[in-house]
């Protein structure tokens, strides 16, 4: 594909992303204002670079007629939690949705069956219907939806993968598996102590709304 090509190829990509973190930010804001308490703590969200593309392509044999119906991340949503707890309430937030202004097509869940790298998320793939200059459309991205402390380790794993081409030096590799499970028992310890920790930020919360309508 030329140049001219791939950029129409991702307009609808783009809405896409755009479309979807406006509306987690905004359940989020929702979730602040009617219960003091919100279970998605940020939103990213990006559209895969064209190298990232033809490496999958490269990877898993696809044709360039079968990228949009074989490559699931081209639309990529981030939905970062604090609690492990936040994320099922995601979950269940984004199945509510299904048939509605979203299709589920698949779920993978990688924190009950980790990777072998160690790696833990929660994966939605979805078909997403968008509206664009060119009429309807039918998105497939993907939400992974995951800790902060999941989110550290895999943005760390995921420059060290890319610096040695996936052929990480064994001892480092060895520290990022014990990373991983380090940051698996951060998570189980600040579940524990959850409600101590959101009760601490609601009064927080509250503070910093009120000093800042001063
Ligand atoms: P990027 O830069 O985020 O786009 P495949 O994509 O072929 O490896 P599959 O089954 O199609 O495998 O998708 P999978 O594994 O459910 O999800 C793919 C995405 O999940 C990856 O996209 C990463 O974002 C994330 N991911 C999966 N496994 C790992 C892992 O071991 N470490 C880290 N850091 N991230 C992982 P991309 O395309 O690899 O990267």
């Amino acid at each position: 594909m030329e140049v001219k090509d791939w950029k129409n190829f991702f307009i609808p990509y783009e809405q896409a992303v755009d479309e979807l973190v406006l509306k987690f930010e905004t359940l989020k804001k929702q979730f602040w204002a009617l219960e003091e308490y919100s279970p998605i703590e940020y939103v990213q969200g990006r559209v895969k670079t064209i190298s990232s593309i033809l490496e999958k392509i490269k990877k898993n044999n696809i044709a360039l007629e079968e990228i949009e119906e074989k490559i699931e991340d081209i639309a990529g949503i981030r939905i970062i939690c604090q609690f492990v707890d936040d994320i099922h309430k995601v979950v269940e937030l984004i199945r509510k949705r299904n048939g509605k202004d979203l299709i589920i097509l698949q779920e993978k869940d990688y924190i009950k069956n980790k990777k072998e790298s160690g790696y833990r998320s929660y994966h939605m793939i979805i078909r997403y219907p968008i509206q664009y200059a060119l009429g309807t459309k039918e998105v497939i991205a993907e939400i992974q939806i995951r800790t902060m402390a999941m989110n550290f380790w895999a943005t760390i794993e995921h420059s060290l993968n890319y610096k040695y081409k996936y052929d990480i030096p064994v001892d480092i590799h060895r520290r990022l598996k014990n990373s991983a499970e380090a940051s698996y028992l951060l998570d189980q310890e600040m579940y524990e102590i959850r409600e101590e920790i959101r009760d601490a930020q609601k009064l927080f919360h509250i503070r910093s709304d009120t000093i800042s309508q001063i």
